[in-house]
Parts: C-alpha cells; structure tokens; sequence
C-alpha cells in the first residue's frame, strides 16, 4: 500500500445530525428491541456500523441526477443511461433493473435454477443462500481454507478453492445449474478474488458445460485490491480491471446499495439474449417492467451516476484506507479481528475475543449489544443467529467463523467518528471476561437475526 498522505477526495456540503445517548438510554432500547439490533431506533445509534448498503452518501452530482427522472413507465432515458453505463464499464450487453440485490437473485435463479440442483459459491451471502434454498436447491461453499483462518494473511482469501470446485463438478455432475463468485467475499470478511482465480474458475465451470455468474456488489472494491495486491495486475487502470473481471463472466447480480453508491436499487446484467428473454418474464412477475425494475427513473439515474462514480483510484483508496486505518487501531490494541481488513468492513474474531463462550452461547450476538451498550456503535453478529438451521435437518450450522461485522456506509463518517468506534471496542475488549451470553426467546423459520428476540444468560 502506498503510505502517502491522502485525505478524502471530496468536501462535505450537506449534514446530519447524530445524537449522543446515555448507557441507561441504550440499556432500555436494547432490552425493549429484545437485544436484537435490528430493531433499535437508529436515532439512538451513534455511529451506525450495522451495514454498508444503502448507507452511503451520494454526490452532488448523483442527486442533481434525481432532479432528472424520466419517470414513464416504459422507455425512460434513465434506464437507457443505466444501460449505456453496464453495457461501457462491465461489458454486458443486457441489464434488467431490480429493487436491490435479493430482486436480481430472485429473477436470475427463477430463470435457471430447478429444484434439486446445486450452485457453488466461494461463500454464499444469507439473501444467495436463502434464495438458493427457497427454490430446493443445495448451496455449497467452496473457498479456499485460509477463508476460515483468520489471522491468515492471504491476500486473496475470497479465492475458490479450485481442487474443491472440480471434486463438485465432477460428484454433482448436471445437476449443477451455476457456479457464482462473490467479489468481494462478504460473509469471510470482505475478502478479495483475484483475477487469476477468477479467470481459473471461469474456465473450470466452461468445461463442465456450467453457467459462472459474479454477485457483483463490491465488484469496485475487488478490483482495487487487484491493482494493488496481484502480480501482473498491479497498477494497471481499475476500468481494465473491472471488465477483465466481467469477462469472465456470463453476468452478474448486482445490490445497487454497495459499489453502484445509492440507497436503494440493483440490477441482473446478462450476456446471452435467451437467458435475458428468460429472465425477463420474472422481471415483470416480481419487479416491474424491465425498464423500471421497481425503481423511479430517478433512482436508475443516480445508480448510472454512481456506477461512474465508483471506479477511480482516489474515491477506492479512501475507502479502503478508511477500513484499514481502523483496523490497525484495533489491531494495535491488541484486538483480535479478521486479517488481512477487507474492502466494506472490519470483521471482530469472535472466537478470539470471547473464548469462554460458546456458539450456543451467540457470543457474536452478545459482542454486537455490547458495543451498543458501550458507545452506541452498532455493528452485526455474522456467526451463528445469521447461519440459521439447515432445512432438512433442523440443525443449527454453526458456521466456522464467529464474526461481528463493523461495516463502515460509503462517504458518511469521519475519521474521527472510527476513533469513537476504535475505542469502544477497546473498552469491551478490556472488560472481555465479563461478557454472558444470550439466548433465543423467539426464532423465527428463515433469515432469523432480522426478526429474532433474545434474552440474556445468568
Ligand atoms: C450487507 F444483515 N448485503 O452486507 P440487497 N450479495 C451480497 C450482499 O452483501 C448483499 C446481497 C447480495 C447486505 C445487506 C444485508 O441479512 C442481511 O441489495 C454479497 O441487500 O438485496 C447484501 O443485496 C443482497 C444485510 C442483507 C443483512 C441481508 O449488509
């Protein structure tokens, strides 16, 4: 990483009030949300770390493009701009817009997936898994072991493990329907592909005759650490990274709320023009029209804008710079946390910062109140409550990491906002030993750390 001095590429125009709160304040909204995070007021959050999509601050360019909707209900030039802007910075010929991520997840999967067949993932993210899953199809994750070791600094934990992906091909044969890399790797901790082993992935999944699609949220933050991180690749423009990416691809599924930098919306961006067809009559069912997708023109204008916006060297080295800078405060503390930082997000090592508890515990859940308690940081448990049970078993999953994830909204808090987070950290960390545990009240069937309730442990 190059050690210059770079502060934020942009000024700040417009803001918004945060609001400071006592302990016995949080210590009543936390036990009326039934310790569940999800269900605080966020004006009673200081700095808000639970996600990363749809948080972000867009630019003033981004909002005088609000100002433009074209909001027919078909044929709106925002959609063709959307289009234009796909079709120049990713290379795909055909872009269906959707509400947010989960809508392209939903129309892709309804076009190609039949019940009983199998998509491998280097990690599902929940909203890929349960998707997979609600069509009667197996997900299987197959990244490279040094996914699971935390303090393994490799600099491409997202990686598929390649030995493991032929061993599925060949045992699942044509009943699998897809192979999808996420870039970056959410659920291992933000973690990057390279290009290579996107490349040898690519090529694998081509010889065994199988659709590879990307989840293309972070695409943008995955290519920055291929300019920095990967032999060959390094220092060459992001823009020929980012569709050397792609072209490995037959298309993507895209969350909008991440690397496209608005609040709300997302697309599916295909290739082949009988998949698009395919895919378009369950556009129109769950999203609308396939020039809309369930946004206004508006939004599909703001998400052209910051798809423009995203790729450029000084926005990208911020951003990560910010997440590595408050990694290296806790790590200098002595706080154990997923290694090397990924692109969105500092994810605590559980495992490593409550070692008494265990999963049936939900230490990451406890971890999660506590820095609420502590400084009114809201960050979330990806562990156990997040995993969820298996459908056919019942039985909890029990991931192999335990992790709380502190995902840090794109242009909206300062420096000195993560030194507030840095620090409460630091004073959970301090008083570690004291931490109980929690226990489910209400678990409710899918997707159970929204709606959740818990109580706590003696
Ligand atoms: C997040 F607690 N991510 O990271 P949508 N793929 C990937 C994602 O990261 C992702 C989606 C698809 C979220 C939001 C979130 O249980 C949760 O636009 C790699 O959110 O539909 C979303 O994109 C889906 C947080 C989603 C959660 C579900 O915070």
């Amino acid at each position: 990483m190059s050690e210059a001095f770079h502060a934020e590429p942009f000024r700040i125009k417009v803001v918004e009030p945060v609001r400071r709160t006592t302990r016995e304040e949080r210590a009543r909204l936390v036990q009326e949300a039934g310790y569940n995070l999800f269900h605080v007021p966020s004006e009673a959050v200081y700095v808000d770390l639970l996600t990363d999509s749809g948080t972000g601050a867009m630019s003033d360019r981004q909002w005088a493009g609000l100002m433009l909707g074209d909001e027919a209900y078909a044929g709106s030039r925002n959609f063709r701009h959307l289009e234009d802007t796909v079709r120049r910075l990713l290379g795909f010929e055909h872009v269906i817009p959707t509400h947010q991520g989960r809508g392209a997840e939903h129309v892709l999967f309804s076009a190609v997936l039949r019940e009983g067949q199998y998509v491998l993932n280097n990690m599902h993210f929940d909203t890929t898994r349960a998707h997979v899953q609600y069509r009667k199809c197996v997900p299987l994750d197959l990244a490279i072991a040094e996914a699971y070791n935390p303090t393994s600094s490799h600099p491409f934990k997202g990686n598929f493990d390649l030995d493991r992906l032929e061993a599925a091909l060949a045992a699942h044969g044509d009943k699998v329907a897809l192979v999808l890399a996420t870039v970056t790797c959410n659920t291992g901790g933000g973690q990057p592909v390279s290009l290579d082993n996107l490349e040898r992935t690519s090529a694998i999944a081509a010889r065994h005759g199988v659709p590879f699609f990307l989840d293309a949220c972070r695409f943008a933050e995955n290519a920055f650490f291929i300019q920095e991180r990967e032999p060959g690749w390094a220092g060459r423009p992001l823009g020929e990274i980012v569709r050397a990416m792609m072209d490995c691809a037959a298309g993507c599924t895209m969350s909008g709320k991440k690397d496209a930098l608005v609040n709300i919306g997302g697309f599916l961006a295909l290739r082949d023009p009988e998949v698009y067809r395919q895919a378009m009559v369950w556009a129109v069912l769950f999203e609308g029209f396939p020039t809309y997708g369930g946004l206004a023109g508006r939004d599909l204008e703001a998400m052209a804008r910051g798809l423009e916006e995203v790729v450029d060297d000084d926005y990208l080295r911020y951003r990560v710079g910010q997440v590595r800078r408050l990694a290296g405060l806790l790590l200098e503390a002595g706080v154990p946390i997923m290694e090397p930082p990924g692109g969105h997000a500092v994810y605590l090592d559980v495992r490593r910062f409550l070692p008494h508890l265990d999963q049936d515990q939900l230490p990451g859940q406890s971890l999660a109140v506590e820095l609420y308690l502590e400084g009114g940081v809201r960050g979330v448990e990806i562990g156990t409550v997040l995993a969820g049970r298996d459908p056919a078993t019942g039985e909890n999953y029990y991931p192999r990491l335990e992790l709380v994830r502190l995902a840090i909204p794109r242009r909206v808090y300062t420096d000195r906002h993560l030194d507030w987070v840095a620090q409460t950290v630091c004073r959970v960390h301090e008083r570690r030993g004291d931490i109980k545990g929690l226990a489910f009240d209400y678990e409710p069937p899918v997707l159970r750390h929204f709606t959740a309730t818990f109580r706590p442990l003696a």
